[in-house]
């Protein structure tokens, strides 16, 4: 059991929100010794510790008080919650930071030749991605008759490959689409890499650790801006 005394913010292991989370805590004058499995890093300038993980874990954790904090994709906690929401479950985390690094947007994309009228398009038609939660709760709030498509990865090839008619991924450049000739005809959601804690405020010495580190972040984000 871990004790309280220390504050854990679990950040991605490898992937593009490393690095940038990385170097905004390395600003914020925080500094760790790495384990030898790297997977754990002990603060040594203040009693904060990094967990590395996949960033898919990252609202798991947070919801299960493994950390305490973690910097994630908008896209991934949104989704996360929204499937807390479809099983009935509590919300269990909030966006406590915005932090201006990896955006992107989660948008509906159909094959270049499709001539687009409007969402009512979509009626009928299967949509794959890896957000089933966001797509099917929009698809709801659109009123439109599809069919989301779960797929994990290299949902960009599904129309070719007859899985599906169009998609719904992470889009930022514009470039993996164009490349798979799809289009962007609807953004469901704009995300950028956030600081996410819990739903319930701490109630011991972690506290005053993460409003400690909330001042130093908001220093280095109000420099940024
Ligand atoms: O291993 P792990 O599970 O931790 O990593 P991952 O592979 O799931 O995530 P990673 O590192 O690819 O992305 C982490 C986060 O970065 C995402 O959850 C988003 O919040 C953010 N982000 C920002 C992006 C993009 N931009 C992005 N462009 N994540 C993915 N993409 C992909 C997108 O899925 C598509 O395949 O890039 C492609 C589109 O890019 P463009 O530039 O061609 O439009
Ligand atoms: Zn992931």
């Amino acid at each position: 059991m871990r004790t309280h005394d220390r504050l854990r913010i679990a950040i991605q292991k490898s992937g593009r929100l490393s690095d940038p989370a990385r170097d905004l805590l390395a600003r914020a004058g925080l500094s760790f010794r790495e384990s030898r499995d790297r997977l754990f890093c002990y603060g040594e300038s203040l009693p904060i510790d990094l967990l590395l993980v996949r960033d898919d874990d990252i609202p798991g954790l947070i919801a299960e008080g493994v950390c305490d904090l973690g910097v994630v994709g908008q896209n991934v906690l949104a989704e996360q919650a929204a499937e807390r929401e479809a099983a009935g479950q509590d919300e269990a985390y909030q966006i406590v930071r915005s932090l201006g690094f990896g955006r992107c947007r989660l948008s509906v994309a159909v094959p270049n030749e499709w001539e687009w009228s409007g969402n009512a398009r979509l009626d009928g038609t299967r949509i794959a991605t890896s957000y089933p939660n966001l797509l099917t709760r929009w698809l709801r709030e659109q009123g439109i008759a599809a069919e989301a498509v779960v797929l994990s990865g290299s949902v960009e090839i599904a129309p070719r490959l007859g899985k599906a008619e169009s998609i719904c991924d992470l889009v930022s450049s514009g470039a993996t689409l164009q490349a798979n000739q799809l289009k962007e005809v609807a953004v469901i959601l704009e995300s950028e890499a956030v600081l996410a804690g819990p739903a319930k405020p701490f109630a011991d010495v972690r506290a005053d650790l993460a409003s400690m580190l909330l001042r130093r972040l908001d220093g280095v984000l109000s420099v940024k801006a």
